[in-house]
């Protein structure tokens, strides 16, 4: 018999990665995702299977990370081996509008997963894994930021993460439980949501190339992040859960890169190269050359001439409205534990992810320029 997992935030970049993962590796995963007015499992359809089927290796069960009751009876029905509590409003800049939200999902979520383990006496049963963050770190106390490094958290979302975080420890100590933190570094892909800032710029700059989009508006450009594969961290977390004693881990790159840079760099991947002026709210980006042979094979030469025309004009510009009230500097991780002890070594470095999400978002955005091309060219026929 394979072993059974539950996964909460299913429907995330994540959970779709770690599913995949577990049901390749023999587990039968469940799934909590939340009930919305359209579908929300694009990230998990290719994993899908009709509840009519026998042996399942996937089944979803609707739940919200703020219904307590809920939560103990999925887990009282599936009595997970492992439980990878995943859900979370994940979104740094929307816990400052979400602030009570963020901290019942993210905070007390934590703890109603704990307790109904607890309560339903799965203690010796259920490893639990609790998805926790650089965040934490917020306003560096060290560099680089380790396991021992104090925390010092710069949002809402991030002391409602500080929270789970605590309240995970002292139900391993209180009760003795297989409950630990993946203190995960940002992680992206080409599952990631639209609004974090990789994705937003991969888009972005795919759709600038593809001549269906003008400009881009961000926020600090100059904030600093250690990013990393969600492919290879989503590995980590179980391992994490492999061990013979529950602990905390720091899972990282050791690399940081300020957004500014990420741009240049996922510009670069597809042979434009762009230049900043000025600083602040003031500061722009301007495509100053094209490698032609090199945009011609990512994008394809009828795109190029358009572009060309574009040549110096600001296309990166800065909108206030994308600052936070207070804001996360620089992050750096140091995983030598996990390196050690999990022998974790992520494979991907920050060039290859960036390729990743490009190649993806080149190949989506082009199915949506060849809509609009093929539009107008009936809109001409009819005209
Ligand atoms: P994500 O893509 O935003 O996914 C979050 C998941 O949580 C989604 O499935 C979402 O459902 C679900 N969710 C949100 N609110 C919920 C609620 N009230 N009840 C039930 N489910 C709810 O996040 P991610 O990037 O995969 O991250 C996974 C976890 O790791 C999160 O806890 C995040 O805070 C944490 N984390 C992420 C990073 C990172 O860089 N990605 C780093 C450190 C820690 P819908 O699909 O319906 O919205
Ligand atoms: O911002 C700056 C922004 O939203 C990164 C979550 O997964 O990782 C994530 O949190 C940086 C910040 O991620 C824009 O100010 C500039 O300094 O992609 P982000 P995050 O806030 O680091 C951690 C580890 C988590 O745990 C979270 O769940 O980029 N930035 N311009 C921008 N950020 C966004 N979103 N949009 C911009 O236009």
């Amino acid at each position: 018999m394979g072993k059974t997992a539950l996964i909460t935030g299913i429907t995330g970049q994540d959970g779709a990665y770690l599913a995949e993962y577990l049901i390749k590796k023999g587990y039968t995963v469940h799934g909590i995702k939340r009930r919305a007015s359209l579908f929300n499992t694009d990230r998990i359809d290719h994993l899908y299977q009709d509840p009519q089927l026998d042996n399942r290796n996937l089944i979803l069960h609707y739940g919200d990370m703020t219904d307590s009751l809920n939560i103990t009876n999925i887990i009282g029905d599936v009595k997970p081996d492992e439980i990878y509590n995943l859900a979370a409003q994940s979104h740094v800049k929307v816990s400052f509008d979400t602030p009570e939200y963020t901290a019942n999902v993210d905070g007390l979520g934590t703890l109603r997963i704990l307790e109904a383990v607890r309560l339903l006496g799965l203690t010796e049963k259920s490893r639990i894994y609790q998805a926790s963050t650089s965040e934490l770190y917020g306003l560096v106390q060290e560099i680089p930021q380790k396991e021992t490094t104090p925390f010092y958290p710069r949002s809402p979302y991030a002391v409602a993460k500080m929270y789970a975080y605590w309240i995970t420890v002292n139900y391993r100590e209180a009760y003795n439980m297989f409950a630990c933190n993946g203190i995960l570094f940002n992680h992206e892909s080409p599952l990631r949501g639209e609004t974090f800032v990789t994705r937003k710029v991969t888009r972005a700059l795919s759709r600038i190339a593809l001549g269906i989009q003008n400009d881009i508006y961000m926020g600090n450009l100059s904030s600093k992040r250690d990013w990393g594969h969600a492919k290879d961290y989503i590995k980590a977390m179980y391992l994490i859960l492999q061990q013979d004693a529950p602990d905390d881990y720091v899972i990282a790159t050791g690399v940081t890169t300020t957004i500014r840079d990420f741009i240049t760099m996922a510009f670069k991947e597809i042979g434009v190269t762009v230049a900043f002026k000025g600083d602040g709210a003031n500061e722009t980006g301007e495509i100053v050359s094209i490698d032609e042979a090199v945009f011609g094979t990512k994008i394809g030469e009828t795109y190029l001439a358009p572009l060309k025309k574009r040549l110096g004009e600001k296309i990166i510009k800065v909108d206030p409205k994308y600052f936070r009230p207070t804001e996360v500097e620089l992050l750096i991780g140091d995983a030598t534990k996990a390196r050690t002890k999990l022998s974790w070594e992520p494979q991907y470095t920050l060039e290859t992810l960036i390729k990743d999400m490009m190649q993806s978002d080149v190949k989506e955005m082009k199915k949506e320029a060849y809509l609009k091309e093929g539009g107008y060219r009936i809109l001409n026929y009819f005209e």
